[in-house]
């Protein structure tokens, strides 16, 4: 192979501005309190100009609110359907960016802006759809009903590794919902954030609508942190670490106010010995390699039957020595960067603690192009064989590190995969109708997802998403993960001449 030499700082800086332009984003200051690089050289890619603080975005949203609640769902949803169309038309422009902020590859990045699109896709549909039940009464003459109404003004704090579909799973259906949003984007991912609100504001411009009704905040976990405590926010949707929500969470129920929290994840895989291996392989690699170990629904473990335990390490160690591990913007390259150096320290201490734990690393671990890309974080993602489920192997570590476990009994496999303090994604892939339908049931994973025959990452926007347990038990995206977003009135209507009371109560 020809030695790649990492493409210049200036010429990254060009990449992002021309894309930054393309989605119609102010061009970057010359200086700025904040400040953009790229993991795929480590390098800057610009500073960026302050956005507005924080009690002033909570005033706005405060204030665009009072209209936004009572105008029609259907018209909220026509917002959205725009600013859909705008990320159709700037798909390519706005992956780019995401390539260039969180190392995706080109394939990823597109897929991350095709879930923003898909969901704007549903939340249009929902906008009609926004329904309570009407309820049997027990007395003559009423009718109980419910309906569902706005919350009120609402953050989205996102994490590096999907730096703008997560906002979109949250933001087009508060929008719908009748809420203005308010986003706290990763520090490391603020241009994608910016070229997003360009799309959004000119959305709402093209409807005569408030621009405040999405704002973005850049700022550090301070800047985070004073948004969380504002009264003045009705719902707090965080993603990122499990340490991250410990935070926010007490602090929004301290103040009686809706937290979705989106946390760490330990996603496992059940190899039983019914197991299509094929599909075992190309389903494991995306899952624990693909986005480079960095997504909160990344395969970090893998529990299989006891007698196919060589199969499946030698099959996956193999397709993993043939991982191409490069530039993200190289054609080819499927495992790009991890996002910081502080990244793979962390996962290099994973590999020794596991090590230490008499585990013994299969394949990868090691570190590479750091001749031409010194300040990035290139590594060959990793399988290791542990001898049991240790703490190591209990924590998230954000990086592609694979931990191989051995299981002789399906109860058992069952309860390694839950037997973790995280509880977002989970999979098992068996031929035996019985195993699937046990592992789906509730005596099967404690997981908010749980697949049959793929991985665990990957989710459609169509189901509700989220996890329990650490991963802290909020639901995004599809089916009813709406309700999150409003608050419901029960309603009981009088249509009789009389008064009787409930429970067959008499008062005078
Ligand atoms: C995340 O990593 O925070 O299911 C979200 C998936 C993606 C979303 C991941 N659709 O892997």
């Amino acid at each position: 192979m020809s030695p790649v030499t990492a493409p210049s700082a200036a010429e990254l800086s060009a990449l992002a501005a021309r894309a930054l332009a393309a989605c119609g984003a102010a061009p970057l200051p010359s200086d700025g309190p904040h400040g953009a690089r790229t993991p795929i050289t480590g390098a800057a890619l610009g500073r960026v100009g302050a956005t507005v603080d924080v009690d002033t975005a909570v005033a706005r949203a405060t204030e665009v609110y009072r209209a936004w609640r009572t105008t029609p769902a259907p018209v909220r949803g026509e917002l959205v359907r725009r600013l859909g169309e705008e990320l159709r038309a700037h798909k390519a422009d706005l992956a780019t960016l995401v390539q260039l902020e969180a190392g995706k590859i080109e394939s990823e990045a597109l897929g991350e802006v095709q879930e923003m699109i898909d969901i704007c896709d549903f939340a249009v549909g929902l906008s009609r759809q926004l329904h309570g039940l009407t309820i049997a009464s027990e007395r003559p003459g009423h009718r109980l009903m419910e309906q569902w109404h706005p919350m009120g003004p609402t953050l989205v704090i996102t994490a590096f590794n999907f730096p703008v579909a997560v906002w979109s799973w949250n933001a087009a259906l508060a929008l719908v919902c009748g809420n203005p949003v308010i986003w706290k984007p990763s520090e490391l991912t603020p241009l994608t954030a910016l070229a997003t609100q360009a799309m959004l504001d000119r959305a709402t411009a093209s409807m005569g609508l408030p621009r405040d009704l999405g704002q973005v905040v850049l700022g550090d976990g301070a800047v985070g942190a004073s948004l969380v405590a504002h009264d003045g926010v009705a719902i707090v949707s965080a993603t990122g670490s499990t340490e991250m929500g410990r935070k926010v969470a007490p602090v929004v129920a301290a103040r009686f106010a809706r937290s979705i929290l989106e946390l760490g994840g330990n996603n496992a895989a059940i190899v039983t010995p019914s197991a299509d291996i094929e599909l075992v392989v190309r389903g494991a690699t995306f899952a624990a390699a693909g986005t480079a170990g960095q997504r909160c629904t990344t395969l970090r473990r893998v529990i299989v039957h006891r007698s196919r335990f060589d199969e499946v390490v030698g099959r996956l160690a193999t397709a993993y020595a043939s991982l191409p591990v490069g530039s993200p913007l190289e054609k080819g390259t499927l495992v790009g960067p991890l996002v910081t150096l502080a990244s793979m320290q962390r996962m290099h201490g994973a590999l020794e603690s596991a090590v230490a734990d008499g585990g013994s690393v299969v394949v990868g671990g090691d570190r590479r192009m750091a001749d031409t890309h010194p300040d990035a974080a290139y590594v060959a993602p990793a399988i290791v064989s542990m001898p049991a489920q240790t703490e190591i192997v209990r924590t998230e570590t954000f990086a592609p590190v694979l931990y191989v476990l051995t299981y002789d009994s399906f109860d058992e496999a069952v309860h390694l995969q839950n037997d973790v303090p995280q509880g977002l994604a989970s999979s098992i892939f068996t031929t035996d109708l019985r195993e699937a339908e046990r592992f789906c049931s509730a005596a099967g994973s404690d997981c908010g997802i749980a697949n049959v025959n793929i991985g665990p990452s990957g989710a459609e926007i169509g189901g509700a998403f989220g996890g329990e347990k650490t991963t802290g038990g909020g639901r995004e995206s599809g089916s009813d993960a709406w309700k999150g977003y409003m608050r419901r009135a029960t309603n009981t209507i009088n249509y009789s001449n009389d008064l009787p009371l409930a429970q067959g109560v008499e008062f005078g």
